[in-house]
């Protein structure tokens, strides 16, 4: 419709006047660069307890070219080693400097999702392309975030809203990973037969998509009631789907299961974020923000944080470590993680 176009015709323009490319240095420096193992980056990629807060950003794009290394998609997939690098710095450029949906949540995610197909045990569910997939996908997952969240899209009536019905800022991380892929030079799948290249974009789009935590609660039921039923099938069909959808969500939110100091120092960087648009509701939209995002309550994140743990992130890890028992450590982290909240929120 005329509205949709003139809509997305919108969108367009906002990207176009911020979007930019692998810029030209840091694309050199990355591609020379002799890329060091998984065991020179924090405590190791393969570790849950992983923390990227030590490292340069040359070191981030670093580590996510290695974790690629060890899946090996160069070899196995035929991908152009400068795209791979030139795909990487794009991605790392498309993320925004806001406060907690930037490059290095994505890059967390990408490593928490390494870690669980190769130290939680779930690559046996999955196909070497899709993992490489799924890497992406959690790297792109929330590309050009702005530090706002659906609902805000639809309350300010942003482009982006009138674009999308349901999913809203998904729907464009999703949109602006394909973007970038169809840049010159940034097409890490196009050596792929045409089949394959579709699996991959519907991995994408799926992946993308299943990180809103408002699908969160009806794909929680669908793989609690197979994991309650004993099911042990997860390498096919509508169940392995329901399984990456998890995935990407145990990944999203998986600073909640980190060593007690990560987990303080990342809550503190989700509530900065969600107090700046609840400032934006206060002072551009004259209305009053929910607790989360109103300043004037942040003494009760100890309390909030307890809620989001019981209502979202206990049952996630609870489920994935009776599909997996390598899973346990996250969810071992999230009931220490609760105590810690749970001492603070009795302080007051
Ligand atoms: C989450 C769902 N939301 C629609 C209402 C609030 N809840 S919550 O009560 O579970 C909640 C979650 C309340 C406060 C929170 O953080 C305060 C700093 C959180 C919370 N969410 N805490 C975290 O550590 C993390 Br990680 C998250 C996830 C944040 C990203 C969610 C982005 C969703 C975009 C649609
Ligand atoms: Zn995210």
């Amino acid at each position: 419709s005329v509205s949709r176009l003139m809509a997305k015709q919108r969108v367009a323009l906002e990207v176009l006047s911020y979007h930019a490319m692998a810029p030209a240095e840091e694309l050199k420096m990355l591609t020379n660069a002799e890329i060091k193992g998984p065991e020179c980056y924090d405590v190791g990629l393969y570790s849950f307890d992983f923390d990227d807060y030590f490292m340069s950003d040359d070191e981030t794009l670093f580590a996510t070219i290695c974790m690629f290394n060890e899946i090996g998609v160069v070899e196995k997939f035929n991908v152009n080693y400068e795209v791979l690098c030139r795909w990487t710095c794009s991605v790392k450029k498309n993320y925004r400097n806001v406060t907690y949906h930037n490059w290095r949540h994505a890059f967390n995610v990408a490593q928490t999702m390494f870690t669980i197909f190769f130290s939680g045990g779930l690559c046996e569910y999955l196909q070497d392309l899709e993992m490489f997939a799924l890497i992406a996908a959690c790297l792109c997952h929330d590309l050009d975030h702005r530090g706002t969240n659906n609902t805000f899209q639809v309350k300010v009536d942003s482009p982006l809203a009138a674009l999308y019905s349901t999913s809203v800022m998904e729907h464009h991380h999703f949109d602006h990973c394909i973007m970038i892929l169809n840049s010159e030079g940034n097409n890490i799948f196009d050596s792929l037969s045409a089949e394959n290249y579709r699996l991959v974009i519907k991995t994408l789009e799926h992946a993308i998509i299943s990180t809103d935590l408002a699908l969160y609660f009806g794909k929680r039921g669908n793989f609690k009631a197979l994991i309650e039923k004993g099911e042990k099938n997860f390498h096919t069909g509508p169940n392995k789907e329901i399984l990456k959808a998890m995935m990407m969500t145990a990944c999203d939110v998986a600073a909640i299961c980190k060593p007690w100091e990560i987990q303080f120092r990342t809550a503190d960087l989700v509530s900065a974020e969600f107090f700046e648009q609840g400032d934006v509701e206060k002072e551009e939209l004259g209305e009053m923000p929910i607790a989360m995002m109103d300043r004037d309550k942040k003494s009760e994140l100890p309390k909030m944080q307890i809620g989001f743990i019981d209502a979202i992130c206990t049952p996630v890890y609870d489920l994935f470590s009776q599909l997996s028992p390598k899973m346990k450590h996250l969810y071992n982290g999230v009931i220490d993680n609760r105590a810690n909240w749970n001492r603070l929120a009795e302080i007051g």
